[in-house]
């Protein structure tokens, strides 16, 4: 798991990164439908999971390779946070104290990594090397990818049969029937070629797992390491999963989802198999419960989305204590400034500034985030280079609005402050805006409007709109538009993003509309789930067809999705919901 931010704990749980990309290319179903009678449709995808090694010490090797031979660690603050496999073989490992690691290796070479951009550009160019490999291409963090090959691979299978597939294999190719055995071998020749383009082109080793799902092949590339390659047949699903060990090497449960399961005495993937949902009812919505059992299965019904560049730019700064205002400015000043810097390398243009801060908890060793966040007017970044400062001073106070609203004016004491900017708009600036994108983009936001320009007070536009075009509308115009960004948020799109852990859609009570009728469900899915989660659906679905009481949820038959956290979980519901789900979002 990687992303751009030295925390180790909470590296998968940043809800900044929504889903903000676009749902990509429909699937390749004619592909499928080419394939002979497949008694097992949830093995049609085929998926490729790469895993650069050791990713920010191989672009320190690749600059220095009089480093190569060395123990090396990636030093950012106090923390290694990632080492190569030299330093590994003498006990560092990733994300442990700088002290700790020159204990276990005295002459480990420590190299500052606290500036990414040399991370951020390699991971592009990898990226941008495996889009050769497949159109559908999704991007994990900073070095890991999802490939879906599930064309080339058909076709390949097609062909001459290949004895074996090259690597490691877990389980049998003879373990199923329905021809996703030998798509997977295809896959796994795929896999080589691509290891092979990123070792000659890039001078990159990487990690490979090939499965019918992602979760499967992340799983499976993580067996072996480092510069090997796994393919995961479907004989070999159930080993894998149960000698996975702790809740938490699965893929979408982060440590505060594997905290809340220890609680209730699941700790093995196992234990979770083994849990009734009555027993995790305590994690949240019938839906996230679901969706966390699926997990313990095996069962991924998410696509692999293509992605194009990051969702989300951010810098955070981790220290011992900070518990005042005055300091916390001064950090979010400096965090502004790189953002700004980061955002010009990128140049992307943003319209939404997150805030996150860590509270000092003896308890749970500070390892949660909370974050907050707010939308701000592209306009904001037109031309931001020629008024830096005032950019900057602007987005600081915007932060600070965000920070005073999380620490409500009572002690407090922070250990982490993070600044991220997100949901980039495709056209930047306002130099492009017309007066149709200005209407649409107004329609189109629902979100309520927190800008920049209400912390201020000026009379600016809504996010994303030309101040030249809003200039010339008249007042009517401009207050109705203002209402329909006041329309109110994005209920939907929370559930959206929930319910895509399932590739499917859930009705809350208010949302009405489609996606309760049998005709919704995922036969894929469902088929792949135990009986007992399958009648929990139904009696869910049943339920909410009568009207599901207050706090209960409607299910989508194509799975559990957002209803149980957005309408009966809450915002504590939805926060748990986010580990999990998280994994099938990035
Ligand atoms: P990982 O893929 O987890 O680690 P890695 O690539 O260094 O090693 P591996 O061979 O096991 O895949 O993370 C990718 C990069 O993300 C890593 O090189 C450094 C960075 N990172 C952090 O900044 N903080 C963290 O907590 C972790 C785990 C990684
Ligand atoms: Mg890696």
């Amino acid at each position: 798991m990687s992303a751009p931010f030295v925390d180790c704990a909470e590296m998968e749980d940043d809800p900044a990164e929504e889903d903000l990309a676009d749902a990509g290319p429909a699937e390749p179903e004619e592909v499928w439908r080419s394939t002979a009678a497949d008694p097992s449709p949830s093995h049609r995808r085929c998926v490729i999971h790469i895993d650069i090694d050791c990713f920010y010490a191989q672009v320190e090797m690749l600059e220095r390779p009089e480093l190569r031979d060395k123990p090396l660690g990636i030093q950012q603050k106090n923390i290694v946070v990632t080492s190569n496999y030299a330093a590994r073989a003498r006990g560092v490992g990733k994300c442990c104290l700088v002290t700790e690691a020159l204990q276990a290796c005295p002459d480990l070479v420590l190299v500052n990594g606290s500036d990414l951009t040399r991370y951020r550009r390699m991971s592009a160019r990898i990226h941008r090397l495996l889009t050769r490999f497949s159109r559908r291409v999704e991007r994990l963090g900073f070095d890991e990818n999802f490939l879906d090959v599930v064309e080339a691979a058909t076709r390949a299978a097609g062909g001459p049969p290949v004895a074996a597939p090259p690597g490691h294999a877990l389980g049998s190719a003879d373990s199923c029937s329905c021809g996703c055995s030998a798509r997977l071998t295809a896959a796994a020749s795929l896999a080589a070629d691509v290891r092979r383009a990123l070792r000659e082109e890039l001078g990159i080793t990487s990690c490979a797992g090939i499965g019918f799902n992602k979760l499967l092949a992340k799983l499976a590339g993580a067996t072996h390491k480092p510069d090997q390659q796994t393919v995961l047949f479907f004989g070999g699903v159930n080993e894998l999963l149960l000698s996975a060990g702790a809740v938490r090497s699965l893929p979408g449960v982060g440590s505060r989802t594997a905290a809340q399961l220890g609680d209730l005495g699941v700790r093995t993937t196992a234990d979770l198999r083994r849990a009734t949902p009555a027993q995790l009812r305590p994690l949240g919505s019938a839906a996230t419960v679901t969706a966390l059992r699926a997990l313990a299965f095996g069962v991924d019904p998410g696509e692999v989305k293509p992605s194009s560049a990051a969702l989300s730019i951010g810098v955070e700064d981790g220290f011992r204590r900070v518990d005042s205002v005055e300091e916390c400015e001064v950090k979010l000043r400096e965090l502004a400034r790189r953002v700004l810097v980061l955002l010009g390398e990128d140049g992307r243009t943003p319209t939404v500034l997150k805030l996150s801060i860590r509270r000092y908890n003896r308890e749970d060793y500070g390892r949660f985030r909370e974050s907050r966040q707010t939308k701000v007017p592209p306009s904001l970044f037109a031309r931001w280079r020629e008024r830096e400062r005032e950019v900057g001073d602007r987005l600081l106070a915007e932060a600070m609005v965000l920070l005073k609203k999380m620490l409500k004016d009572e002690p407090f004491h922070l250990t982490l402050l993070g600044l991220a900017v997100t949901g980039f708009s495709e056209h930047s600036g306002s130099e492009k805006a017309g007066i149709a994108r200005f209407v649409q983009k107004a329609a189109s936001s629902a979100t309520k409007r927190k800008s920049l320009d209400d912390a201020t007070g000026d009379d600016a536009p809504p996010g994303g709109v030309d101040p030249a075009v809003w200039e010339s509308l008249p007042p009517d115009i401009k207050s109705e538009l203002i209402r329909d960004q006041e329309v109110g948020p994005s209920k939907k799109q929370k559930q959206r993003s929930i319910a895509s852990f399932f590739g499917g859609s859930i009705d809350s009570k208010s949302g009405g509309g489609s996606g309760t009728g049998p005709e919704d469900w995922d036969p894929d899915v469902f088929s792949q789930l135990p009986p007992d989660i399958q009648f929990e659906l139904k009696m869910a679905r049943r339920s909410a067809g009568r009207g599901a009481p207050s706090g209960d949820k409607k299910v989508s038959p194509r799975g559990p999705t957002a209803a149980g956290a957005a309408a009966g979980a809450g915002t504590a519901g939805r926060a748990r919901n986010g580990s999990i789900l998280k994994f099938f979002k990035k």
